[in-house]
């Protein structure tokens, strides 16, 4: 059955292919990003192949911009069946570097912004009775290195979120179903947020040797999605097979 899914970050990598799958599927969709030329030609794309999808730009940053999106799926599709909170950076540098600019943005957007997401959509949820979030974390969160300390920890955040939600629904009996997608490496546009360059480089020759497309996560949160009303995958690690840590 046609769902309403809104999915946030929405104009590049697992965002987009998620989009685009979801919407072949017959599904409303939702997107929401800071770029909006990006949104603009992924929605165009999505509806000459004869799908149906509409965007806001929003900073999920932003409380009142991420209620925006929320009203935005509201007022086009009348209901919110599926929230992705999947906005992310991952501007990895080592401690010592101090580099308290990007630890900060980490926090705002892979944290604040999943706190953000589930606060604009779950009264919508409990009303309905039904709903699900997709919440995309990290190998990461599950595998700490040198230089990737914030990154980690943003993304264990949003394990700890997530599982909360889950026995917080599950025990009012809400129908809201709660998946995290923990991917590995995965290429897209993630590595240009580094803004140390030799680690962005370093990163980016990890990235080059195995890297999976982003249309592999889609095909798992459509699997998630699709799978039956009484059942809920919580976490999903995926990882391209080559891939050690
Ligand atoms: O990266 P990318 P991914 N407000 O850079 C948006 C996680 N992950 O698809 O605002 C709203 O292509 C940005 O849009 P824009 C990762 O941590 C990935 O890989 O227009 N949106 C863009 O659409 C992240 O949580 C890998 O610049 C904001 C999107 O976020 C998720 O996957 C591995 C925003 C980023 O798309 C998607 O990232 C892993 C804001 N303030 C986890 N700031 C991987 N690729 O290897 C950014 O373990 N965005």
């Amino acid at each position: 059955t046609k769902k309403v899914i809104v999915i946030t970050g929405a104009s590049s990598g697992i965002g987009e292919a998620t989009a685009k799958l979801l919407a072949s599927q017959g599904n409303q969709i939702v997107l929401g990003a800071r770029r909006e030329s990006k949104l603009q030609e992924i929605v165009k794309t999505i509806t000459a192949a004869g799908g149906e999808a509409t965007y806001a730009s929003t900073d999920v940053s932003n409380l009142g911009s991420v209620k925006g999106l929320a009203q935005k799926a509201l007022d086009t599709y009348g209901r919110i069946d599926v929230w992705m909170n999947n906005a992310g950076l991952m501007p990895q540098s080592e401690f010592s570097q101090g580099r308290v600019e990007d630890w900060d943005r980490m926090i705002d957007v892979n944290i604040r912004g999943v706190l953000y997401g589930i606060n604009a959509s779950l009264d919508t949820m409990r009303k309905q009775q039904s709903g699900q979030y997709i919440n995309t974390s990290s190998i990461a969160a599950h595998v700490a290195g040198p230089g990737s300390g914030v990154y980690s920890a943003t993304k264990a955040a949003v394990l700890s979120i997530s599982e909360s939600l889950r026995q917080e629904e599950a025990q009012a009996g809400s129908n809201i179903r709660v998946t995290v997608v923990s991917p590995g490496a995965i290429a897209t546009e993630l590595t240009d947020s580094i803004t140390d360059e030799a680690t962005k480089a370093g990163t980016k020759q990890f990235y080059d040797q195995f890297a999976i497309a982003p249309e592999r996560i889609a095909e798992t949160i459509a699997f998630a999605i699709n799978a039956p009303a009484d059942t809920a995958l919580n976490e999903i690690i995926i990882r391209p097979a080559k891939q050690v840590m």
